[in-house]
């Protein structure tokens, strides 16, 4: 049977969007695995230590055939691709981040992995692009989007023209 998911994309180095565009086209390219829906790419300030550049944060919505352990080494894998390094300190900077926020209805809590994500009730540049291309979900134990994004400040994300040509 196959599930929808929600992943979230982060990236602060070395070019930002162009981490993220070239992971969407990694996901898109899985086996068994349907891109459904992107949302727009948000610029935002680092949560944790300050002194690292700005996140880009995006939501997309897959469909797959393929189990939550088997997408988490994909998502590990494409990763690496992207010069992941994995000894840093905790939420400091890197090229990329690719983290199952939902794995259709599922609660998982294996070593590996847990889904829910952990910070998807808190964290604005999980909720904002989330609720922009599924307005309607409701999260597992957690209740709706709409309501989990009222509870943020949303004031610091600022979505990104990915079209330069579009000089309005
Ligand atoms: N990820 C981190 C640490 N801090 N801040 C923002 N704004 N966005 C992120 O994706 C992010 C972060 C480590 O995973
Ligand atoms: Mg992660
Ligand atoms: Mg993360």
């Amino acid at each position: 049977m196959s599930k929808t998911c929600y992943i979230g994309l982060g990236s602060n180095l070395e070019n930002p969007v162009e981490q993220l565009q070239t992971a969407l086209q990694a996901l898109a390219a899985l086996p068994g695995v349907r891109l459904r829906q992107t949302s727009s790419f948000y610029r935002n300030p680092p949560m944790g230590p300050q002194d690292q550049p700005d996140y880009i944060n995006a939501v997309v919505e897959l469909e797959l055939d393929m189990p939550a352990e088997a997408l988490l080494e994909q998502l590990q894998r494409i990763e690496n691709e992207h010069g992941r390094e994995r000894n840093g300190e905790r939420w400091g900077p890197r090229t990329l981040d690719l983290d199952i926020l939902l794995y259709g209805e599922e609660f998982i809590d294996s070593t590996r992995l847990t889904v829910p994500h952990p910070g998807l009730a808190k964290r604005a540049f999980v909720l904002l692009p989330l609720y922009e291309i599924a307005p309607e979900l409701v999260v597992p134990g957690l209740g709706s989007v709409a309501k989990l994004l009222e509870a943020c400040d949303t004031y610091e994300l600022e979505a990104i023209d990915l079209d330069p040509g579009n000089d309005h």
